[in-house]
Order: C-alpha cells, then sequence, then structure tokens
C-alpha cells in the first residue's frame, strides 16, 4: 500500500481495534507481543531518562514538566513537536495505517534518537529492558491511585482506536480488577516499581501530590536531575504545565492525531485532570467491592494512595 493511500484510509476511515496477546502472563497487543524481543532488547544509556508509568497516571504531564526543565522554562522550544515525538514511547509498536503516526514507531523513534534522551514506558517493572538497569539510567515513576486510574483508561479505551474496547464500566471495574488490561496489572506495576526504588535511581512521585502541590513536586524532579532553576522559571514551568494550559497545548494534548485514532469528540485526552472523580463513576456497590479486593491484593506493602485531596 503506497503511504498517500495509508495516510488517506488514516483521516478517512476507521481504525480496527487491535488483537491482543499476553506476554510473559502481561495483556499486550498482538504486534506488540509478536514483537517483545525488539522491545526487550532495548539498549538504554547513562544519560538516557525515563519516566516510567501505569497508563493514565500522569506520564504526559510529568513530561511536559520535564521538558519544560531541560529546556530552561523556554516555551517556545517545549513546542518543538508533540510530546510522543520529543519522547518517544519505546513499548509502542504498531503496524498497517498507524505507521504513518510517528506516535506509534515509539521504539524505532528511540533507537535513533541522539542523546541524551527522555523517553515514556508503561511496562511493569519486570518487563523493563535489562539495559535500563546496567546503564543505571536515571527513572522517574509517577503513580496514581488505583480508581482515577481505572476511570482514566476506561474512557481512553472508548476514545483511542488502538485499545480494546473496554465494554461497560461495570465489565472494565471487573478486567481491571483482574489485571486484565494492557500493560497488566495496577497493583503489580505500582508495587513492582515501589520496590524497586531501593536497588535504583528511581524517584517515585504521586498524581494527587503533584496536583496538590506542584511547586513542591517539580522541586523534587529539579533535585533529581540536578537541576537549578530560578524562581521565575519555576513558576513559569507551573503555569505552563497546569491542566488548562495543557488542554490547549496541540503539541501536549494529543488532539495532532486523526480521529481515526483518537476520538477526541467520545472523551478528551485531556478529560479532567482532577483526583477523585472516579466518585462521579463507581455505584456503591463498585467501591465496596472494588475496596475489599484492593485490600487483598495491597496486603503487606509500605506504599498507599489518596483517592481525593
Ligand atoms: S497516557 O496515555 O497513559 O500517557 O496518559 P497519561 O498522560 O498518563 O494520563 C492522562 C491523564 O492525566 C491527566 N493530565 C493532567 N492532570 C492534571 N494536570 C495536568 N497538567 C495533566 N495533564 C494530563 C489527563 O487529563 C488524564 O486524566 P483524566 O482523569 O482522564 O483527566
Amino acid at each position: 500500500m503506497s503511504l498517500e493511500k495509508m495516510k488517506d484510509l488514516q483521516l478517512n476511515e476507521e481504525s480496527p481495534k487491535p488483537e491482543t496477546k499476553e506476554i510473559n502472563g502481561i495483556l499486550m497487543t498482538k504486534i506488540i507481543s509478536d514483537n517483545w524481543d525488539k522491545i526487550w532488547n532495548f539498549q538504554a544509556k547513562p544519560d538516557d531518562l525515563l519516566i516510567a508509568t501505569y497508563a493514565k497516571a500522569g506520564t504526559t504531564w510529568t513530561q511536559e514538566i520535564v521538558d519544560m526543565i531541560q529546556n530552561d522554562g523556554n516555551v517556545e522550544k517545549c513546542q518543538r513537536a508533540n510530546t510522543f515525538d520529543r519522547h518517544p514511547f519505546i513499548d509502542h509498536i504498531a503496524e498497517g495505517i498507524c505507521m504513518t503516526s510517528h506516535y506509534f514507531p515509539g521504539l524505532d523513534l528511540a533507537i535513533k534518537m541522539p542523546s541524551p534522551r527522555t523517553l515514556k514506558t508503561h511496562l511493569p517493572v519486570q518487563m523493563l529492558p535489562p539495559s535500563f538497569w546496567t546503564q543505571n539510567s536515571k527513572i522517574i515513576y509517577v503513580a496514581r491511585n488505583a480508581k482515577d486510574c481505572l476511570v482514566s483508561y476506561y474512557h481512553f479505551s472508548r476514545m483511542n482506536k488502538m485499545l480494546p474496547d473496554p465494554g461497560t464500566l461495570e465489565e472494565y471495574i471487573e478486567e481491571f480488577m483482574n489485571g486484565r488490561v494492557l500493560w497488566g496489572s495496577w497493583y503489580d506495576h505500582v508495587k513492582g516499581w515501589w520496590d524497586a526504588k531501593e536497588k535504583h535511581p528511581i524517584l517515585y512521585l504521586f498524581y494527587e501530590d503533584m496536583k496538590e502541590n506542584p511547586k513542591r513536586e517539580i522541586q523534587k524532579i529539579l533535585k533529581f536531575l540536578e537541576k537549578d532553576l530560578a524562581e521565575e522559571t519555576l513558576n513559569k514551568i507551573i503555569y505552563h504545565t497546569s491542566f488548562d494550559i495543557m488542554k490547549e497545548n496541540p503539541m501536549a494534548n494529543y488532539t495532532t492525531l486523526p480521529t481515526s485514532i483518537m476520538d477526541h469528540s467520545i472523551s478528551p485526552f485531556m478529560r479532567k485532570g482532577m483526583p477523585g472523580d472516579w466518585k462521579n463513576h463507581f455505584t456503591v456497590a463498585q467501591n465496596e467491592k472494588f475496596d475489599e479486593d484492593y485490600k487483598k491484593k495491597m496486603i503487606g506493602t509500605t506504599l498507599t494512595f489518596r483517592t481525593e485531596i
């Protein structure tokens, strides 16, 4: 198929929902599982910075903060390209019409990118390419409470043609609790990365803390990156990376992708940006069941979350 034809299809036709296939017990798209070796053998470098998250935990927000820091608060420089071109998503491979968008072959983009690179991943800790550990690359991990992650992931799965159909919210809650969603169990993800920070340079942040006090959390990132910025620049970063400003920023809000891939009229990528939105979605019965199951899955960890602020 010619590139023109592929672009035409991308603009005018619905992308089919992807096939899924497990790799190492984790649900992924089939194309990722079938090409797993390419991801596993990815060569990290000592000066890479990796932003790792469970999906919908505040990845894009953190990417924008980090880019603003790396560019000393220069907004124009941060608008040089889409978020997914600035920070390649190393565990994303796609095929067919989606290949015409840079978003999808994130792995290839990362391999070609000159250093120093800032990269994105949603991989659970045991699936991270081992070179990140041997190269001692810095990692920022951002965690968000399970219920808000679930609601955000549910709406994202409705609007993003690259994710499986989520069904009803009732059905999706069950799938989420059982870890039967792409990139696997939220519970194992947040706990696995929490434990990993004992042995590796990982800055572990929380979405709720970032929302409560962005200045304090950005200062943690500055310290971790061994950067110092003037107060005025810091305030500029807080403003530029606020939900309301990022929502209007086409280089950060995914609106440059065609509707055949992400349909923001179904649900915008920058949707609510608020801790506690799960309360507008869960019934009392769903919440009780979720909490009971949550206690069992999170037993024995020192990791705690706030489900509202
Ligand atoms: S992805 O697709 O996994 O990379 O998504 P991710 O960026 O991790 O998460 C998207 C959710 O983060 C919200 N968001 C923000 N919240 C607060 N402030 C800022 N600046 C911000 N930027 C993105 C976004 O709205 C999604 O959450 P929900 O709850 O769906 O609104």
